[in-house]
């Protein structure tokens, strides 16, 4: 057979993350001649064809193997600074996409009840009519904005253009209210810009690194991982702050096992020992700072012995790190996080971790955050996009005035459709993204749904939200198609190409294609240009100065080299209202927030009850590889992490099965627990993306437990919109 068994799959993956997950990688490219590895050439009976990865966000280039048609393997692009030649577990996996038995594989129409299995196969003719006509008859009922779009991932891009063009303003992505949404705000209010992704952090050079809840090793972001395990290698100190003792704790000097919640008391308590011992970086704060006298006087009551009373973190730990980490600026980074939506003051969190790296003087400074550059793509000239009649449903009247209008609010657009206030909306487009597993309250997301005139899905799988939809289009996976262009921020910009692989199995078809035949339908074909795709890209990749050629030959192609640290000349900027780092923000306070970060305490659980906590595996992303036959070899399911303590009470041993009941009474399907002394006895922890209910997708129908189910409650950042997730208890009941 021409693809990688299972068995061969296991052997090297099974030395890719044992116990030491974080420092561990798959071998490289064994040697591959580069410069002959073009689309259509052969080595032996192999084609190697370099494509980029879609299995997360992070976009590593990587080289497709192929074999009599068939994907045989997938490594690391050598030539790519994102993977440096070696991918993670789900990178390799991703060959288990193409032959996933579950893939969506040809469009389906609803015939019955919303959420019924009741469906007829349709050409993508009759489905895109389809769609189309209900389209129209919303937009000459209720105007195209009643019409959303949530997408994620690369191929939404394009689908984006076009429902812009035909007048769909309500656009979101679940990565601002429920994944980066805070930092990004957080870190704009304190130097005028977001940090984007990948987050510039310049882990190989760092002589300290501080993780607050990032748990490099089990969270796959493969540069940043590659690089821990570096500075690992060569003893720099790592120091982890987390209610468990995760992967990257086990590399740590210090672990502080803090008290869920409670972080933000922790970087106020590090803040102030920096300040009264003198250990910030003076020049640069009297350089680049604002409103540092009113900062100081804001943080002088908040002492490590303040803090030891709401983190649960002895005084002494708390000042020994503070003074380890410290000592080692600038060359040295406080992480700024991903998801960083846990407890609806997330932004404010945010804010301090970004006031404490500036502290630090690490901005712009080799060690500790470089300042990102990436190369231009010029747009394919395409009309301007109609103006909005009406402003966005999302967050009305501004409510949330450092919500992000590209990202905007997807619990923001599904209040307007439960409510049909600021006006109703009647159509969901929803292009890879699982709305029943992503947001917060499911019983919110059906009861939006009910009030829906078309819910249509794109996706590959058949996902949970695609059970309720009333038509399914399946879409190729990401080495059967071409994407946009993507150009990366780095130390160094790049720009990848995604191109064909292998052929789709059954009749799946690329976003660019899907996009354009709705445009078409629209009547907005010129929102999608293009004829042949491929000329597209070419186009925008000679615009942007380089050889189509090359990149489709290399897969990656560098821009220029520029100084991206202060030490080799990049000139620092701060794009907020006073031109400075702002300690203390003028801003926040006009508009009656908290001008420096404060902490508020969150509410206790129910007596008894755990705090229910989630996090990621290093072989799974979010809720879209469960059913993926070689990454569920490697996990097939989710556990429960509980304290000895609690497993005692609860008279559980390692192993035994048990329901988790939230604080509303809802359960999850029977979970097995992990009973560890790596997690405090006042939380409970699981991988989030298992318990699948829709039952296309055999391979992970009720596998696990879903921690979406159990996020009945959340609070939302009054900053920004961003929902929290770390807000649920939960109880485990017995007897499963
Ligand atoms: P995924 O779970 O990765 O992302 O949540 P989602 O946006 O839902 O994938 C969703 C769907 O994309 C899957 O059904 C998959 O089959 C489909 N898909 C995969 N590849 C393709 C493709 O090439 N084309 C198409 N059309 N579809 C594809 C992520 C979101 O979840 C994020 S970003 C974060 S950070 C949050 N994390 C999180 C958490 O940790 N805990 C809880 N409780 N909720 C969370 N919600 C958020
Ligand atoms: Fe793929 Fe892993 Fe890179 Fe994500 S981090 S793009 S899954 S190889």
């Amino acid at each position: 057979m021409g693809q990688l068994t299972r068995r061969q799959f296991l052997k090297i993956t099974a030395t890719t993350f044992g116990a030491a997950g974080a420092a561990q990688f798959l071998p490289g490219t064994g040697g591959l001649p580069l410069g002959v590895a073009a689309p259509a050439a052969t080595s032996g009976a192999t084609t190697v064809v370099p494509t980029f990865c879609e299995m997360c966000f992070w976009k590593c280039s990587g080289l497709a193997h192929v074999r009599d048609g068939r994907l045989w393997k997938f490594e690391g692009n050598p030539l790519d600074p994102q993977s440096r030649g070696r991918l993670c577990p789900r990178g390799t996996g991703s060959v288990g996409a193409v032959y996933d038995p579950d893939r969506l594989r040809q469009p389906l129409i609803r015939t019955g009840e919303r959420g019924k299995e009741q469906w007829k196969t349709a050409t993508w003719e009759e489905a895109l009519d389809h769609i189309a006509a209900k389209m129209k008859k919303i937009a000459a009922e209720h105007g195209p904005e009643s019409i959303a779009l949530f997408s994620h991932g690369t191929g939404g891009g394009l689908i984006r253009q076009a429902t812009r063009a035909f007048g769909c303003v309500n656009q979101t992505l679940p990565s601002f209210a429920q994944c980066k949404g805070p930092r990004d705000v957080g870190w704009e209010l304190t130097i005028g810009s977001g940090l984007g992704s990948p987050e510039p952090v310049d882990i190989v050079n760092t002589d300290c690194l501080v993780l607050i809840g990032s748990h490099l090793g089990e969270n796959m972001h493969n540069t940043q991982v590659q690089e821990f395990a570096e500075i690992v290698g060569r003893r720099a100190p790592v120091i982890v702050v987390d209610p468990r003792f995760s992967v990257a704790a086990s590399k740590a000097k210090y672990w502080l096992p803090i008290k869920p919640g409670t972080d933000t008391a922790l970087v106020l308590a590090w803040m102030n020992v920096l300040v009264t011992e003198n250990r910030y970086d003076r020049a640069f704060v009297e350089k680049y700072g604002h409103g540092f006298d009113k900062f100081v006087a804001a943080i002088k009551d908040n002492t490590p012995e303040w803090a030891a009373a709401e983190t649960g973190l002895d005084p002494a730990l708390i000042r020994a790190s503070a003074r380890e980490f410290s000592s080692h600026g600038p060359r040295v980074i406080v992480h700024p996080g991903r998801r960083t939506n846990w407890y609806g003051d997330d932004a404010q969190r945010s804010r301090a971790i970004a006031l404490l790296n500036m502290l630090l003087g690490n901005y712009g400074r080799r060690g500790g955050f470089y300042l990102a550059t990436n190369v231009a793509i010029p747009a394919y000239p395409k009309p301007k996009p109609p103006a909005i009649a009406r402003g966005r449903a999302d967050n009305p009247d501004k409510r949330y005035p450092f919500a992000d209008e590209v990202e905007g609010l997807t619990t923001g657009v599904r209040a307007a459709t439960i409510t049909g206030k600021p006006y109703p909306i009647k159509g969901w487009l929803v292009y890879g993204t699982d709305l029943m597993q992503n947001l917060p309250n499911i019983a919110e997301t059906r009861a939006a749904i009910d009030k829906l005139d078309l819910l249509v899905v794109i996706d590959t799988l058949p996902s949970d939200i695609a059970g309720y939809a009333d038509v399914v289009l399946p879409e190729s996976v990401f080495f059967e198609r071409h994407d946009d262009l993507f150009s990366g921020w780095g130390r160094q910009g790049w720009i990848t190409l995604r191109q064909p692989v292998v052929k789709p199995p059954h009749d799946q078809k690329p976003g660019w294609w899907i996009a354009k035949q709705l445009a078409d339908r629209l009547g907005v074909g010129e929102s999608a240009p293009w004829g042949n795709f491929e000329e597209y890209l070419a186009w925008r990749a000679e615009k942007a100065g380089l050889s189509f050629d090359e990149l489709k030959k290399n897969g990656v192609v560098m821009g220029p080299k520029t100084p991206v640290f202060v030490e080799d000349g990049a000139k620092l900027e701060f794009t907020t209202e006073s031109g400075k780092v702002e300690f203390y923000s003028d801003h926040l306070e006009k508009l009656g927030f908290d001008p420096v970060p404060k902490y508020t305490p969150q509410e206790a659980g129910p007596p008894g009850a755990l705090r229910l906590l989630t996090g990621r595996a290093p072989m799974h992303t979010f809720s879209r590889t469960q059913s993926n036959p070689f990454l569920a070899d490697l996990m097939p399911t989710n556990e429960a992490w509980v304290h000895p303590d609690v497993a005692k009470q609860a008279g559980l041993v390692n192993g035994a099965k048990v329901k988790l009941r939230n604080q509303d009474g809802v359960e999850t399907d029977p979970v097995r627990v992990k009973v560890t002394q790596r997690i405090r006895s006042d939380c409970v922890y699981m991988v989030y993306g298992f318990g699948h209910e829709n039952p296309m997708l055999k391979g992970a129908y009720h596998r696990g437990a879903s921690v979406a189910r159990l996020t009945t409650r959340y609070k939302v950042d009054p900053l920004m919109g961003g929902t929290s997730l770390n807000s649920n208890f939960v109880t485990l009941v017995k007897g499963a």
